[in-house]
């Protein structure tokens, strides 16, 4: 999948994992397209001046953007950041092209890269300093017309996850302190990694309000010939899809790749023995109708004909790599005209003549696909605790749960969670205190306010500050 690099936080990504960001992107760019947004490409510089241009949405963030301040042996005559996200970078041309309401909705998207340089401990996939995204950027003339964007590049984003990745996510919207700072509210999909009981956000999906426009003075005279300031949205999903993927399948032979996004979906692998020629023609002439018959049917099909390894070398390395399904075919299977097939997930056999083998392919790669989800929702679902009282709270995330808690949902209280669940866990280990560039802090985050929440009753107390009621259900977690 990966490679290392010299660089810290940077990463080399091969074949195997870029084939499956093609794949993502191949799914999210035909949805993004339905709805008419157009692909395009900003420079990836971007001046002090400019990035400056919107205080409250670098302020926060300024540490994280990394500067070319040189070219060969001179210094350049100003700074030039590297872009983090482009929201200054595209908005000055917006201010170009946006005159009237029938110049909107203008809805954009690139497919890039983007640099933020954390001090975080890095991660593979989850925290990288240079990764590949898409970025939307929509600008509408109604606050509404927004809304409802807002909410079905969310779907988009859920569906990534769900339908192509078998990973179940959560959608909700932020608190006000996890909120983009630059911008409206945010809406985001958290996931969850059963083997760490960590929590992770998958994608967001902002509404900007009309800020940005303010700063940025795009204006448009709508249908009354009144000046007005458009309403703009801006979303993203990254390469960190990967990452989720392969934390919530793998297993101890390595990765488990969902049949949709798997580059290769069925490997089969003969198994040779000394034999005749004619029976060696037979197996190899088998292999090949396999192949031309699954090839035909859409099916990712590779035959791994290779003399230099024999089958339980073959057997280790496609496991590793996380191939959905494995076809043996021996001297036996040959005579009998069946082949055997191995499920990656499960390791179940089972003995399919030809005559069906297209059929069963399929089938099983669609069962396996539903079942990784089924798998990971319930391991998610077990993993979701609901919580009323403190007393309760740290043990739960211990326990490596996501806790659902009713809440006040007022900044004050949400920074006291943070606060006071890092003491307790810390206390509970034994430390005195944790490196701020932990990968995996013990302080709890509110993760968001799911859209699906059980009812709350009215006059329920807020769970950490009880003389307050609670306003919503808010789900907490340790995350990455
Ligand atoms: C790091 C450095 C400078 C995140 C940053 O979520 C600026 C930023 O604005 C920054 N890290 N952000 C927020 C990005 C917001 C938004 N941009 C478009 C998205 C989705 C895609």
């Amino acid at each position: 999948m990966i490679d290392f690099y010299d660089i810290s936080g940077c990463y080399i990504l091969r074949p195997w994992s870029y084939s499956i960001w093609e794949a993502i992107q191949d799914f999210l760019d035909g949805q993004i397209k339905t709805l008419g947004v157009q692909n395009c490409y900003f420079p990836m510089f971007v001046s002090e001046a400019r990035l400056n241009a919107e205080k409250d949405h670098v302020e926060g963030f300024a540490p994280e953007v990394a500067w070319v301040t040189k070219s060969g042996d001179g210094e350049l005559n100003e700074p030039i950041a590297i872009r983090p996200t482009s929201e200054t970078i595209m908005y000055p041309a917006f201010a170009n092209w946006i005159h009237s309401h029938r110049d909107l909705p203008l809805k954009l998207n690139q497919w890039n890269n983007v640099v933020r340089w954390e001090f975080k401990h890095p991660t593979p996939f989850l925290r990288t300093r240079e990764f590949l995204w898409q970025e939307g950027h929509t600008a509408h003339a109604t606050l509404a017309e927004a809304d409802k964007e807002v909410m079905q590049i969310l779907g988009f984003y859920a569906a990534v996850y769900e339908e192509l990745l078998a990973v179940p996510v959560i959608p909700g919207k932020k608190t006000e302190k996890e909120k983009f700072a630059g911008g409206h509210y945010t809406t985001t999909v958290e996931a969850y990694i059963p083997g760490t009981g960590r929590a992770i956000q998958g994608a967001t999906s902002h509404n900007l309000g009309q800020n940005f426009g303010k700063m940025f003075k795009i204006e448009f005279e709508d249908q009354n010939g009144q000046k007005a300031i458009p309403w703009q949205n801006s979303w993203g999903l990254t390469t960190r899809t990967i990452g989720v993927m392969v934390m919530v399948h793998s297993d101890d032979k390595g990765l488990v790749l969902p049949p949709r996004i798997a580059p290769i979906q069925c490997v089969i692998v003969p198994i040779v023995v000394k034999q005749s020629d004619a029976a060696n023609k037979a197996q190899a002439d088998m292999c090949a109708e396999m192949v031309a018959a699954l090839g035909a049917a859409g099916i990712r099909v590779k035959l791994d004909d290779r003399t230099n390894y024999n089958p339980g070398w073959k057997y280790n390395h496609w496991e590793l790599k996380g191939v959905p399904l494995r076809i043996e075919v021996g001297p036996r299977d040959v005579e009998a005209r069946q082949a055997r097939c191995v499920r990656r997930d499960t390791n179940e056999k089972e003995d399919v003549p030809m005559a069906c083998l297209t059929q069963k392919v399929a089938l099983l790669l669609v069962t396996m696909q539903h079942d990784l989800l089924s798998k990971a929702r319930k391991s998610r679902d077990d993993n979701i605790v609901k919580v009323w009282e403190w007393k309760d709270f740290v043990p739960a995330l211990q326990k490596g749960h996501m806790v659902l808690t009713p809440f006040c949902n007022e900044t004050e209280f949400e920074e006291l969670v943070k606060d006071k669940s890092k003491a307790e866990a810390l206390a509970a280990l034994g430390q005195e205190t944790e490196d701020e560039r932990e990968a995996t802090p013990v302080a709890a985050k509110t993760l968001c306010i799911p859209f699906d929440a059980p009812e709350l009753p009215a006059g329920t107390p807020c769970f950490v500050a009880p003389e307050k009621p609670a306003t919503c259900w808010v789900l907490w977690g340790r995350s990455y």
